[in-house]
């Protein structure tokens, strides 16, 4: 097979490249390791910046979103046992959309098979060659037998465990980490929210967050410690600790019911730079992690995207200015929100080491924030997604 682009990967971030590249008439095919239903079984994110909104349109993939989407205008920050909003349409006239990375998938993925785009699912043993040369090549087996992909490029958009990076020389690789002492364990339930806005819960017993996908679907998480186990938590149990956690009003609105889905999720900060290794580029989870306390790692892989589908099609028109900034134009969103996930996750966590003072300094920071158009405007404006500056 002989495209113009290989994508390694059909989450997010390969899916809505594929269908920019596509909509631009630059050929591609998806190689994914899994099946699709495996993929679609995946719940992760929930928030889409205006910024995700806007590709998606661009892709030709927004009807169902804007059909079934939640318009948030605000969040609310609960502690010391009260809630207060930030007011995102008043602060910074911006807004979100609640829909689930599970239907941004399902959309990319139905509009791909409608266009009778390619992708390889459940391909094994897929390995990367040539990104430093010309004419880079991918090979994958299936049944048994092994292809082969000619491209101009391949995107990696496979991931935090996926073979791109890992194709890198490492003396050609500069990581940052952190990992948090703590997980996310979540819970998905066909309830209705119990809240019509998102609600952050700074507590000493933890972290917890309620969170929606529809009028009759939630999604609550509670921090949990890392040596923790989903089946360890009864759905008795989360809904008990979740409601400690909870001020009072939402505590007694809360409507529990069975958990269709209950995992942990560990948190983690990471960053790979470059992004660019000669006709091979990253994009996506394969180049930077976030903790999901910002609700940015969905969004910062449509901005990779973004930068990627650009520089692509500058490409073709002859123009390389944009494909040899890639990097340096996605590394300074990345950081920003790299920036604001660990702060929102500092602030809104229990750490090991907070004890009675560290709570008492997040509180501190809670009521200044709350209390401050100045500060309250920061986390709006990072939460909404900063301007992509041209
Ligand atoms: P993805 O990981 O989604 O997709 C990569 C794809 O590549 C996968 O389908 C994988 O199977 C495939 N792949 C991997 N190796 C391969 C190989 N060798 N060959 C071929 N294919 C390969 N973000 C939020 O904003 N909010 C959240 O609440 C949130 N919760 C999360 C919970 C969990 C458990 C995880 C892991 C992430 C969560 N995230 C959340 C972040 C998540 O939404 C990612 O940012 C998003 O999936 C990034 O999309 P992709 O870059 O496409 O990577
Ligand atoms: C979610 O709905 O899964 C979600 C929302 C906001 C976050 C993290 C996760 O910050």
């Amino acid at each position: 097979m002989r495209v113009q682009v290989a994508i390694i990967g059909s989450g997010p971030a390969g899916l809505l490249l594929g269908q920019l590249l596509y909509k631009a008439g630059i050929s591609n095919v998806i190689i994914e390791q899994r099946s699709k239903e495996y993929v679609l079984g995946r719940i992760r994110a929930g928030v889409l910046e205006q910024g995700t909104v806007d590709l998606m349109d661009e892709a030709g993939v927004g009807q169902r979103m804007h059909a079934e989407g939640l318009v948030h205008d605000g969040t609310e920050l609960c502690f010391k046992g009260e809630r207060h909003r930030i007011d995102f349409k008043k602060l910074v006239n911006k807004t979100v959309m609640i829909y689930g990375q599970t239907e941004v998938t399902r959309d990319l993925m139905d509009a791909r098979e409608a266009e009778g785009l390619t992708t390889v699912y459940e391909a094994h043993n897929v390995s990367v060659h040539d990104f430093d040369g010309a004419h880079p090549k991918v090979r994958y087996e299936q049944d048994g037998v092994t292809h082969e992909v000619q491209c101009d490029f391949i995107a990696g958009c496979d991931g935090f465990h996926g073979v791109c990076r890992a194709s890198v020389p490492q003396d050609a690789l500069r990581t940052y980490e952190r990992v948090y002492p703590f997980g996310w364990l979540g819970i998905l339930s066909d309830t209705p929210p119990v809240s019509h806005e998102l609600i952050y819960c700074n507590h000493e017993r933890g972290f917890a967050l309620c969170s929606q996908r529809s009028p009759t679907r939630s999604r609550y998480y509670v921090q949990c410690s890392l040596d923790d186990k989903a089946e360890n938590w009864s759905d008795e149990a989360f809904w008990a600790e979740l409601r400690l956690r909870l001020d009072e009003e939402a505590a007694a609105n809360l409507i529990t019911g069975p958990s269709i889905e209950k995992s942990i999720a560990p948190l983690r900060s990471f960053v790979a730079e470059p992004l660019r290794f000669g006709t091979l580029f990253l994009a996506g989870d394969a180049a930077h992690i976030v903790p999901p306390t910002g609700a940015k790692g969905l969004n910062l892989a449509a901005s990779d995207v973004r930068f990627l589908w650009q520089a692509m099609v500058d490409h073709y028109r002859g123009n390389q200015v944009a494909l040899e900034h890639y990097s340096e134009r996605c590394l300074s969103r990345i950081w920003k929100a790299e920036r604001f996930s660990w702060w929102m996750t500092s602030l809104m966590h229990r750490f090991p080491d907070t004890g009675e003072f560290g709570q008492k300094i997040q509180e501190a920071e809670l009521a200044y924030l709350v209390g401050s158009t100045a500060a309250a405007t920061s986390l709006a404006e990072n939460y909404v997604g900063l301007p992509f500056q041209d």
